[in-house]
């Protein structure tokens, strides 16, 4: 999954896409087709920036932002398109343009969110995090953090399906990042079996993350080759889809693993 940031003020790619307060639809669609040409099977495409501390933007700043891009993108490309988004309206929106699966870091909390994303008829990939963006990374605070998120997804997918989103439809994402302290996103990586085991596919966003700022020191442009270490180590604990910035360097990364796994199955 590759990640294109619909945001003036993303962390990782500081608002690239964006000329003159605008997104530039065309420079974002060869951003796209680099990434689907790389490999990337998934677009997921944001216009809210859930970095810590991050401003709030309107639903309909945020549909400006998002919907020109995915109608663009599925027009003219081969992938499936991800929205990252909690708002509902962009939700029905997105779902009417072609986007093809609903990323949602509040996984569907907030009002009509569960309704928009069950009347979409599109998969959701639930995300757990603890606290909302502005102050989340101020005191995470667990007993056991692999215990709590497992608890929080399952409780997540149990009122999905009250909603009439089936088990098919679902993917799990512990939220690296989103509330938790270095440690609990390396006891969160040491016990992915654990949420792997509860049955649904795992998605994984370690891409560029403040772990690795906080790990061994680098800044944000510096963080490839900690982030392809983190990729394979959340796949070789059975995530089934990486959240990446890096496209062709991660798809090269997996695929060493994938080649060892195939020789295994000899
Ligand atoms: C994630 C995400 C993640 C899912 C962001 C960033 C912050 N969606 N959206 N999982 N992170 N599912 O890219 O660093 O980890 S935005």
């Amino acid at each position: 999954m590759g990640i294109i940031n619909s945001t003036p003020d993303s962390f990782a790619d500081g608002g690239t896409l964006f000329q003159r307060g605008r997104l530039d639809v065309d420079l974002a669609l060869v951003r796209a087709r680099d990434m689907v040409l790389q490999g990337a099977a998934i677009l997921d495409i944001g216009g809210e920036s859930t970095r810590p501390g991050a401003a709030a933007v309107s639903a309909a700043e945020e549909m400006d932002r998002v919907l020109p891009l995915v109608e663009r993108i599925a027009a003219e490309l081969e992938v499936v398109i991800s929205i990252d988004t909690s708002s509902p309206a962009l939700m029905s929106e997105a779902a009417s343009v072609g986007a093809g699966l609903l990323n949602d870091v509040r996984a569907l909390s907030r009002e009509g969110a569960l309704q928009a994303a069950a009347a979409s008829g599109l998969p959701v990939c639930l995300m757990h995090m603890q606290g909302d963006p502005v102050t989340m990374q101020a005191a995470p605070d667990y007993t056991d953090v692999v215990a709590e998120v497992s608890a929080f997804l399952q409780q997540r997918v149990d009122a999905c399906a009250t909603h009439g989103i089936s088990r098919e439809r679902l993917l799990l994402d512990p939220g690296f990042g989103f509330g938790k302290s270095v440690q609990h996103n390396l006891q969160l990586l040491r016990g992915l079996p654990r949420l792997v085991a509860l049955g649904l596919p795992v998605l994984v966003g370690l891409s560029r993350k403040s772990l690795i700022g906080k790990l061994i020191g680098r800044d944000v442009d510096q963080r490839l080759p900690a982030s392809l270490g983190l990729a394979l180590l959340a796949v070789q604990r059975g995530a089934a889809i990486v959240r990446t910035h890096d496209v062709a360097a991660t798809a090269d990364a997996v695929a060493m693993w994938q080649a060892l796994e195939e020789l295994e199955d000899e």
